[in-house]
This record gives C-alpha cells, structure tokens and sequence, in this order.
C-alpha cells in the first residue's frame, strides 16, 4: 500500500518536471502518462489489490493523480501552441485565407472621374478654387443682379454677411468661382473644367440636397462660337453616354451666358420612344450652357471686341443618377454599404 503511494508520489514528481521541449513533447506525454498502457492506467489497476476499507480513500487519491497528469497534458498543449511550435504539418494549408475587404469608389467619384477623362481628351484641364468665397466670385463677376434670388439668405449659406456687419463670406452655389479666378489671372486662352462640391440652402428630399456635386466648363480664346460649344457636348454626350444617343438645344437664360440653352439627350431607358423617365417627351435635361456674357469677361479683365467664350454647367447627381437609374438623391449621402457595394464592378472609371 505504502508502496502504491511512494510510486505515485514518484510520478507526480516526474510529471512536474516534464519539460516541453518540441512539438511533439504533448504526444510523447500523452503516450507516456494517459495512454492505454499509460502510467495512470497501470496505477490504476492497482486498484484491485487495494483491501476494501481502504477503497474509497485510495480511489479518491487515484482521481486526484488523474487529473494531475491530465492538467499537464493541457498545459504541454497550450505551451507549444502558444510558443508558435508550430510545423508545415500543424497548418492546414488547403484552408482559404480572410479576405481583406476592399473598397469600392463612390459612383459620384467614377462618374467625376470618367467626365474629367472625356474632358481632357478634348484638352480641357482641371481647375479647382475655394468652396468657401465671396460676394465678389461667387455673385457679382458672374453678372448676377443685386436681386437675383440666389441671393437671398433662403437659398445661399452665408458664413457671414454685410447686413450684419459683417464680410461677404458664403459657400460658393456653382464652381463658377473657380473659371472667375482662372480667367482674372489673365493667362488666355483658358480650356479648364471645374469639378466640386457647391452649397444651396434647400430642404432636403429625393430629388434636393443642401449639398451637391457641379463640373463646370470654360472655353475662352479667340473665335470661339456656339457651334465649338455644340460639338465639345455632343462628344461628351456619346462618350458618356454612348453613340446612339441624341442631343438637342432649348433656349434659357443664365444671367452669366448669352445666348443660354439647356441641353437634353435622348431617353435612355425608352430610346426617345416616351417613358416615365422622360414625362413621356423622349427627352432628359442633362445641363446648362451658353456663350460667356461679355460683362463677364469684361469683369475678369478679359477684352469681350477680341475674345469670346462658352461655358456649361451640369450636376454629377444627375448623370449619375441617369447613367445607373439611381431614383433617390439622398442615398449618395448616407453611406449605406448596400447602396455603394454595388458599385464594386465599377473600379476602373
Ligand atoms: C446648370 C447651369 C451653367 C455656366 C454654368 C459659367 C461660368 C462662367 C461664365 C459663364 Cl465663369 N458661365 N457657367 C454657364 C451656363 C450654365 O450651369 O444648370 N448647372 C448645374
């Protein structure tokens, strides 16, 4: 009897000083303590030998023994996971890996990506300004009377204004501001197109926002007529578009241009045949255009007698919303991942 515990004693001993020294070192334990011919199983047999009064305090002292060699089993396993003691064999490599989520491009970035390319193409270069301006380059330069409506508090946000003594900062409504400062610094001709963010108090709904995306396009040199300002759309139009589409003018007024038009290309879901898109007239406004006022370019220092120029206007909301049929404005806004995950196919723009 004396003799089972001193073993046993003996053997707790030899496990406590295991010592994990590689990756198999968890198996050989395994093999050595816990297996079918294992040390535990052998001092347990001794359990028959053991005279029944004494039974039950041995067989509580062979648990005990058990469950030691048992805890240092665990304790090899994690040790040699933990220590990296991992080979080729330990990994599965037939596994997938995680895929690293990639991103995609905001469908207003491909569209103002794909516009600049068809523009530079035509060798207009991008120019970009402030979107924080005033009075002067947002308003005045640009021919609007002193009681134009965009003017009013209502539709422009002003950072500060004259009518409380203050200066005439606001948030730009157009990105004319930019072609304003580009032609104040004289250097002619000027090909540039002015892609970015504008402001306008609206209420918020799904065809407004008090926050939109605008390209806008200049084109002053010498000689340059309606006919130019017809061509560059309609290369725009097919390259956007495609070459099936049709373009037609409908005279309009901007206090900016003169003459002024708005442009319109043929449905795209009904081919011009009539649809809902179209209010059944086969047509859709995509912008506003025109020949630069000369008062304009006579505000920015440019001689109106020797130089004239086009200029347009359109939302990247709109195209947009046109070129992927996307029917609610405010979905470009709300960074939900159903609406912009569907645009992952759509990289290379
Ligand atoms: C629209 C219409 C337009 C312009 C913008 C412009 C700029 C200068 C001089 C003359 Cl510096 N014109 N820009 C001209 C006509 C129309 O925009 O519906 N935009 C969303």
């Amino acid at each position: 009897m004396d003799e089972l515990l001193q073993q046993i004693k003996n053997y707790k001993k030899e496990i406590s000083a295991f010592i994990s020294g590689d990756n198999n070192a968890a198996e050989t334990f395994r093999i050595k303590y816990l297996g079918s011919k294992g040390l535990v199983k052998n001092v347990m047999a001794e359990m028959k030998k053991v005279p029944a009064e004494n039974k039950k305090e041995f067989g509580l002292i062979l648990n005990e023994f058990k469950l030691f060699a048992e805890n240092k089993y665990e304790e090899i396993k994690q040790l040699t996971v933990d220590s990296g003691q991992l080979t080729v064999n330990d990994i599965d490599l037939t596994l997938p890996g995680d895929a690293l989520p990639i991103g995609s491009r905001h469908p207003l970035s491909l569209v103002k990506n794909k516009i600049i390319s068809i523009f530079n193409r035509l060798g207009f270069a991008v120019a970009e300004g402030p979107e924080i301006e005033d009075d002067w380059h947002n308003f005045t330069a640009l021919n609007l009377p002193e009681n134009h409506p965009a003017r009013d508090m209502q539709d422009t946000f002003y950072i500060s204004h004259p009518a409380d003594g203050g200066t005439d900062w606001m948030l730009r409504t157009h990105t004319s501001n930019v072609q304003v400062r580009e032609m104040e610094k004289g250097k002619l001709p000027i090909r540039i197109i002015c892609p970015g963010r504008v402001y306008r108090n609206e209420t918020i709904s799904a065809r407004a926002h008090c926050f939109f995306h605008q390209v806008e396009g200049l084109y002053v040199a010498e000689n340059v007529s309606f006919a130019d300002l017809k061509q560059t759309l309609y290369f725009f139009v097919q390259e956007m578009f495609g070459a099936d589409v049709k373009i037609r003018f409908r005279p309009s007024y901007f206090p900016f241009t003169e003459p002024s038009a708005e442009m319109d290309i043929s449905c795209l879901i009904c081919g011009g045949v009539g649809c809902s898109v179209c209010k059944h007239t086969g047509w859709v406004e995509i912008l506003g255009c025109g020949m630069v006022h000369p008062t304009v370019l006579e505000n920015c220092k440019i001689d109106s007698n020797k130089y004239s120029g086009f200029a347009f206007g359109m939302g990247i909301e709109r195209i947009t919303m046109l070129k992927y049929q996307i029917k609610d404005l405010r979905l470009f806004s709300e960074n939900d991942l159903r609406f912009l995950k569907q645009f992952t196919s759509a990289v290379k723009f």
